[in-house]
């Protein structure tokens, strides 16, 4: 099992959430492809997009996936200006690369907000570390085990 799927087992086990795991055939490394892979509706699809400060700190938005973050909204909920997060930062703080980067487990801890949107479902569905893995979870506890804050921030 690849380091970056174990962590995200790892945090799951920790957290007492029996996740469901699905190694898919086909990529899930956007949105549209974890939907398809799935079979649910894009919005059911958790996308963790990073934003970094001046200093390079990050913040972790969850977002539906048929969302896109509205960077002046992201900015007034974080207190600070913000850019999109590069790759390689993406990778260095969090330890997964995009495509694959999950909403816990991470290598550093985040501060997170969470789509409102996603409260509008049962289940959602998100990286597990991986462009091929994605789990199902209820997103009050996705929003619980993430320390998230429940916010307006997308377009
Ligand atoms: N596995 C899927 C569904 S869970 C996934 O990870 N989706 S995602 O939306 O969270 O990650 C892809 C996102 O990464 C894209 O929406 C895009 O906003 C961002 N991204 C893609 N390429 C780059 C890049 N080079 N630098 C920074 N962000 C990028």
């Amino acid at each position: 099992m690849s380091k970056s799927l174990t962590r995200v087992t790892t945090a799951l086990a920790a957290a007492g959430i029996g996740a469901r795991i699905v190694e898919t055939a086909a990529s899930t490394r956007t949105a549209a492809e974890a939907a398809a892979a799935a079979g649910v509706t894009i919005d059911q699809i958790v996308k963790s997009i990073l934003f970094q400060d001046q200093g390079g700190a990050l913040c972790l938005f969850l977002t539906a996936g048929g969302n896109q973050v509205d960077g002046a909204r992201a900015a007034a909920l974080a207190g600070r200006a913000l850019s999109r997060a590069d790759a390689a930062r993406v990778r260095a703080v969090t330890g997964f690369a995009i495509g694959g980067v999950a909403p816990l487990g991470h290598l550093t801890p985040l501060p997170v907000w969470l789509d409102r949107r996603l409260l509008d479902f049962v289940e959602v569905w998100a990286a597990a570390g991986t462009p091929n893995h994605i789990f199902a979870i209820d997103p009050a506890t996705l929003c619980r085990l993430t320390g998230a804050v429940v916010a307006d921030f997308t377009t």
